[in-house]
């Protein structure tokens, strides 16, 4: 397990994570709404604000856009992901390897996991070979571990994501990122389940703000370590107003009242 406090995952304990891997997971539908959102420029941009500690990235955008931004901004290179027009049982490919994330500059990496899939065994071993990879750089690995399949289509009850956590742990994850299970009880549970694996929240579709940050209150409040956020970001006109306010939520533990009021 490495400690991420001393890593560039972390700032003062705490990690946010700009997700920017969606024009591959759900494709060009999540940039309709802002159309300057389809530029990573716009996102790398974003990610030089000081509450961001990483932006999250698959192999391409990383190679094309990185190598401007590597003096301003942390690299966690996402390793496996799939298109939405996959339409099998849940599954991931592995893109990019561990040595070339490291080659191109990345200082932590990422992997989803879709316990519960009729392709698990296969993905976890695959997790296995990239974990143990992440060990001879010293990488920090971050576990989307997103429990779906058969009978189990994208679910967020407390139990499932308390195993979600409990999976990140137990396959040698440093951060789990977990869907929000709907109250802080629940993320308590979560967060207990990981051990000494820290807890991170996925940001989810995009909501109000003060919906949003809520929940990552919630979180904050619950022991998580922060938070790993796409959508609620970038699909915002101005992603420095919630970046703003996240800094205050997640930093300085402010309430979601004073975050707004400082973001105004
Ligand atoms: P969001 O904050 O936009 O939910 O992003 C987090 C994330 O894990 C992304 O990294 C990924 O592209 C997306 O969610 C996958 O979402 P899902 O598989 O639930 O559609």
């Amino acid at each position: 397990m490495i400690p991420i406090d001393d890593t560039p995952l972390c700032r003062d304990g705490k990690a946010l994570i700009l997700a920017y891997d969606h024009g591959l997971e759900h494709g060009p539908v999540d940039f309709r709404g802002v159309p300057e959102s389809a530029d990573p420029e716009r996102t790398f941009e974003a990610a030089t604000h000081p509450a961001v500690t990483s932006v999250a990235v698959q192999k391409g955008i990383a190679e094309a856009y990185y190598p401007s931004y590597s003096e301003d901004v942390d690299l966690l290179m996402k390793l496996n992901g799939t298109s939405n027009l996959w339409m099998g049982e849940p599954d991931s490919a592995v893109n990019c390897t561990v040595d070339y994330a490291a080659e191109v500059g990345a200082s932590s990496v990422g992997f989803t996991l879709y316990g519960g899939s009729n392709n698990e065994v296969e993905m976890a071993e695959e997790f296995r070979d990239a974990q143990e990879a992440a060990r001879e750089h010293d990488l920090p690995v971050v576990m989307w571990s997103y429990p779906r399949g058969q009978g189990l289509k994208n679910d967020t009850k407390p139990d499932t994501i308390s195993y979600a956590a409990r999976l990140a742990l137990e396959l040698g994850a440093d951060v789990a990122k977990v869907k929000h299970p709907g109250s802080q009880e629940a993320m308590e549970d979560a967060v207990r389940m990981a051990g000494r694996t820290k807890v991170v929240m996925s940001g989810g579709s995009k909501t109000t703000d003060r919906e949003f940050l809520a929940s990552v209150k919630e979180t904050i409040d619950a022991g998580g370590k922060g938070l790993a956020v796409g959508r609620n970001v970038w699909q915002r006109e101005d992603p420095t107003r919630i970046l703003d306010a996240l800094e205050k939520v997640i930093f300085e533990e402010t309430s979601v009242d004073e975050a707004l009021a400082a973001a105004e």
